[in-house]
């Protein structure tokens, strides 16, 4: 708009409340999604965000959200990335109205809001990102394979500086959203509220019979009783490793052990790669949801 153009000629210093109004934009977006999915752009909105993150490696501190080189072919085009240009066209348009915003920020700051208007945990926020340019990019294979075990889980989520404890806790993200065979190959939702921020990911991982679907797609597994939900390999194995099983069961008894953990450690990834001295506040910002906004 015309008053944003002038905020960015006027070398304007972005607030926190001129961050909130980005995510009360996003927060709208995520609601806009009519019949895609299931009602909502929230889940892969989030999976922009993480897709965005989960790049970095802490021995060379390459990748991260910092850059959002996600932009970039070859990049956009890596196999784990399919899907996601739904989200960054979302994205690019919140980009038109808030041109002052980078897209680091603006990518973060989706899947923040993402989990917050899902009913998630508050997930604090920090400023800061600045565009990159593909030469920042990683290569592909920095993003986990589905099909694989637990060392494969273990070497990716090491590689990005998380334990065992954190890379159950974010797991549970798997609540949200759903496989598309056009896109990872794999079909079908995890939970019966996709669209609802919950601990049922690890409940029905326990609970449920889980045998494994027979089909011509990848192997994948679905519940017995219903039919109609889904785990991936890598899910599954939150069940058979004795370590990542032990935090599995405590988040599947335990909400709120799980919304802490996850929002600690969610707001972890979010930061992988961006240098500290680049962020606007010490503090991280907690932004509001736009029900709290009603009130
Ligand atoms: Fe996912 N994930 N993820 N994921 N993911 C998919 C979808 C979503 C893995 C694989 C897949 C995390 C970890 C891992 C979300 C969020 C997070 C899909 C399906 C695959 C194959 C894509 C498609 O077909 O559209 C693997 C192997 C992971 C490591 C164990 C995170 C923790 C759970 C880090 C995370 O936050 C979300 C949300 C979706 C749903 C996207 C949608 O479009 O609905």
């Amino acid at each position: 708009s015309g008053a944003q153009a002038a905020k960015v000629a006027a070398n304007f210093t972005p607030t926190k409340e001129d961050y909130q109004k980005v995510y009360n934009r996003i927060a709208e977006i995520i609601d806009e999604a009519g019949e895609y999915d299931d009602g909502s752009f929230g889940p892969v909105i989030l999976r922009l965000a993480w897709h965005a993150s989960g790049t970095y490696d802490k021995s060379t501190g390459t990748g991260g959200s910092n850059y959002a080189t996600m932009r970039f072919e070859p990049e956009s085009l890596h196999g784990a990335n399919a899907g996601l240009s739904v989200a960054r066209g979302l994205m690019e348009k919140v980009k038109q109205e808030f041109s002052w915003i980078s897209y680091g920020d603006l990518w973060t700051l989706g899947g923040v809001a993402a989990v917050q208007e899902m009913a998630g945990p508050k997930i604090p926020w920090r400023a800061g990102r600045i565009d990159g340019f593909a030469e920042h990019a990683t290569p592909d294979g920095r993003l986990p394979d589905a099909s694989q075990g637990a060392p494969h889980i273990r070497d990716i989520f090491y590689r990005m500086g998380f334990n065992d404890q954190e890379i159950v806790a974010l797991c549970g993200a798997h609540a949200l959203g759903r496989c598309h065979s056009n896109r990872s190959g794999y079909e079908g939702p995890w939970t019966f509220s996709p669209t609802t921020f919950t601990n049922d990911f690890y409940k029905l991982l326990f609970e449920e019979k889980w045998v494994w679907k027979k089909w011509s797609g990848p192997k994948q597994l679905e519940d017995k009783t219903t039919k109609s939900l889904m785990m991936l390999p890598t899910d599954y194995v939150l069940t058979q490793d004795k370590s990542f099983k032990k935090y599995a069961k405590a988040y599947a008894d335990d909400n709120d052990l799980f919304f802490k953990d996850f929002s600690a450690a969610f707001a972890t990834l979010m930061e992988l790669g961006v240098p500290t001295q680049q962020f606007v506040s010490s503090e991280p910002w907690t932004l509001k949801t736009l029900d709290e906004q009603k009130a």
